[in-house]
């Protein structure tokens, strides 16, 4: 009998991870199996751990296949895809990768809010379509320095996020389910006043069910006309469809989105808009970054096979 894997890897994850992990044992990669089911069936037994991402996930059904499963290492900070509560019930662990995608996030939520705010992606369409020749000076746009700030989700990513407001000279609020003593940011317990009150709105909150469209219609009208919407985090958080039709009708000011309800898929009319900036979701992808998440996943199956525990657990209820 060949000797079972102990680790299972749902699909590949970055080329450090994917040829490291080996090293640590033997490894079922699923994504290579002809059928996963008789692949999973065969190493059923065996695996102790499952490496995964936000993207593949971790749902209950294969958690219950697995009856030796003590630990999930997932790569990503968000585990929306991870039954989270049905590891727990079997005292399975779970770690993500917090910290190490903080900046890159951060410095992405600015890059968008700048670009919806001074238009540099339409700007750049302008020059390189010729229109700077042709039609002449740019339409003005919106100021961003000595602006309001408001964050809905004073997490890691929140603060990096609120801390390079002050090289903005803004004023910075936020909006969590609890206020957080001692930090330097002023709190809001309702959504809505928070967004009445800012000229900026960013999304850096959880995804899931939890927070699934928190940024409704009345948070997109407390914003208004002349508000940006930044969305760094999960397009489930915001209505979109009220978003959308904001946008369209001019009762939303503009949106930079790194990420959307049902990504990969784009609203047709967001296409058109020169008032939003779209990414593919990309907020943590830099070499450098996407390396560290890699590193800490590998490092969290280290600790957990040294009987350690893992680096850097997830703490739910
Ligand atoms: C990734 C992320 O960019 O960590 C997360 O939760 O969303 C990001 O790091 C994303 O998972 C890519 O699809």
């Amino acid at each position: 009998m060949p000797e079972p894997a102990a680790i299972l890897q749902m699909g590949p994850i970055g080329p450090h991870l994917d040829q490291q992990l080996g090293q640590r044992g033997k490894v079922l990669r699923l994504w290579e199996a002809a059928d996963r089911d008789a692949a999973l069936d065969g190493a059923a037994a065996g695996v102790r751990v499952v490496v995964t991402s936000v993207r593949l996930g971790c749902p209950a059904p294969l958690i219950e296949r697995l009856p030796r499963l003590r630990a999930i290492c997932s790569w990503g900070v968000g585990y929306e895809t991870i039954d989270v509560a049905a590891a727990k019930a079997r005292g399975i662990a779970v770690s993500n990768t917090p910290d190490v995608l903080d900046d890159c996030v951060a410095d992405l939520a600015w890059g968008l809010l700048i670009a919806a705010a001074r238009r540099t992606a339409a700007g750049d369409r302008y020059v390189k379509d010729g229109q700077w020749r042709a039609i002449g000076q740019f339409p003005l746009t919106t100021r961003v320095s000595g602006k309001r700030l408001g964050i809905l989700g004073l997490g890691r990513i929140g603060e990096a996020i609120a801390r390079r407001g002050a090289g903005f000279a803004m004023d910075v609020r936020y909006h969590n389910r609890r206020e957080r003593p001692g930090v330097p940011y002023g709190y809001e317990s309702s959504l809505v006043q928070l967004a009445r009150w800012a000229d900026f709105l960013v999304v850096a909150c959880e995804g899931g069910a939890s927070t699934r469209h928190l940024v409704s219609q009345a948070v997109i009208d407390a914003l208004g006309a002349k508000g940006i919407l930044v969305n760094i985090a999960r397009g489930t958080v915001v209505d979109q469809e009220a978003m959308v039709r904001a946008l369209a009708e001019g009762r939303l000011g503009g949106a930079g989105l790194d990420v959307l309800e049902k990504e990969p898929a784009v609203p047709p009319e967001l296409l058109s808009m020169d008032q939003v900036v779209l990414m593919p979701h990309v907020g943590s992808a830099t070499r450098e970054t996407r390396r560290a998440m890699e590193q800490l996943v590998l490092d969290n199956v280290d600790s957990f096979l040294a009987g350690r525990g893992l680096l850097t657990p997830v703490h739910v209820g």
